[in-house]
């Protein structure tokens, strides 16, 4: 088994993962830290994050798959510096196509790998982003980093610009030791918030987020003191990874579907005065699609109105 899992590794990293990592742990470390945040309200209405039936599913990855022995865990970067000119800023997660598709894919790819090496059947399940699972709690378990004051996953070398994709499967493989935390007494990413998004290190209110009131809520209006300090994003930001040291060492990626599309030079006019058929073909391929025309145009009138105060920069 180790020399498959070395191999799976290797083929990991030719398919375009940063890391993968094993673990066997099957419940997720941080459990209560999550309980505790829904039952504080700071899930806000993200109901896939505070239904009875998901908190309960949240518990056990056995829950997504009965057989599920062992955990891989692959990151993925996305990270690329900015050259855009344009005051409205999208977080750069969404600056290529999206990332459920193209992470699901690679997953599927190296499930194929596994298929090929290991004749006894066995079961898997592939999760990117969408299931009831922390993932952040199962990639820390696996070793492929930790978990940032800022809540975000997180490596030596890699930093924090990526995404997560998981492979739940029936085999039991050698597992991965947990890294341990680097952030050590730094606080910039707290400090950084412009909303104070915070309640303490590792408790990110989503409510007071500017990622979850320009992206995720679609059904209240964005609270004034959040509108008044967008600094320019006006679909997901960035600000608490661009403070961290961790990131100012990580490499840029030369993943194509990451290469940034149009929509990141957008500017305000063009934002503006946009028609559905041209919103759909900006972003039809985009993790901001769901977001819709409607909401994305609401952000960047609010986000203009505040652009006269100093903006963060952008590395
Ligand atoms: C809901 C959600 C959001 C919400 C809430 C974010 C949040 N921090 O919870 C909103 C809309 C705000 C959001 C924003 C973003 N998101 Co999001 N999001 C998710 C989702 C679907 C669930 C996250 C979750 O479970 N939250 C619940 C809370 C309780 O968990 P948590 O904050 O992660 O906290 C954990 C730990 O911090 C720990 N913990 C808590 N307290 C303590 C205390 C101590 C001492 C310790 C050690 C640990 C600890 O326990 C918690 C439970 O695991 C995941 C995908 C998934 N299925 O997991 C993607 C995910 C987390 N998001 C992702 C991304 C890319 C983003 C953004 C960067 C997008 C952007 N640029 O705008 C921002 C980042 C904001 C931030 N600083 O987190 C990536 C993160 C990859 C990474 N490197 O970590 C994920 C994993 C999607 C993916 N598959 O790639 N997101
Ligand atoms: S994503 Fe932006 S608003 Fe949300 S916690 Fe990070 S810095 Fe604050
Ligand atoms: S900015 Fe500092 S505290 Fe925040 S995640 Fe990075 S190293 Fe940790």
């Amino acid at each position: 088994m180790n020399s498959f899992v070395k191999s799976l590794k290797q083929h990991a990293k030719l398919l375009g993962f940063s890391q993968l990592g094993i673990t066997n742990n099957t419940e997720p470390s941080s459990y209560n830290h999550y309980l505790s945040w829904v039952n504080h309200g700071y899930a806000g209405n993200m109901h896939y994050m505070s239904e009875s039936y998901r908190k309960q599913r949240r518990k056990s990855a056995k829950n997504l798959l009965p057989s599920t022995q062992s955990i891989l865990v692959g990151t993925f970067s996305y990270y690329r510096k900015s050259d855009f000119s344009s005051p409205l800023k999208f977080a750069r997660y969404g600056w290529g196509k999206d990332y459920h598709i193209f992470v699901a894919e690679r997953l599927h790819q190296l499930e194929t790998y596994m298929r090929s090496q290991i004749k006894e059947p066995f079961e898997t399940k592939i999760v990117v982003d969408t299931s009831a699972i922390l993932e952040r709690d199962f990639a820390k378990q696996a070793g492929v980093g930790w978990i940032g004051k800022n809540t975000m996953l997180l490596h030596k070398e890699d930093g924090s610009y990526l995404y997560l994709g998981l492979i739940l499967t029936s085999l039991k493989l050698p597992e991965d030791k947990a890294t341990t935390s680097h952030c050590g007494s730094c606080t910039a990413c707290l400090d950084a918030c412009p909303t104070n998004a915070f309640e303490k290190p590792f408790v990110l209110n989503a409510k007071k987020c500017i990622s979850y009131q320009t992206l995720e809520n679609r059904k209240e209006d964005m609270p004034k003191k959040i509108k008044s300090n967008l600094h320019g994003w006006i679909a997901g930001c960035d600000i608490c990874q661009e403070v961290c040291p961790w990131n100012r060492k990580a490499k840029q990626t030369n993943i194509e579907e990451t290469n940034p599309l149009a929509h990141p030079s957008l500017t305000a006019k063009e934002i503006e005065g946009m028609q559905t058929a041209e919103f759909e073909a900006l972003f039809k391929e985009t993790a901001f699609f769901r977001t819709g025309l409607v909401k994305l145009k609401k952000n960047a009138e609010s986000a203009l109105k505040t652009l006269q105060k100093p903006s963060s920069s952008q590395p």
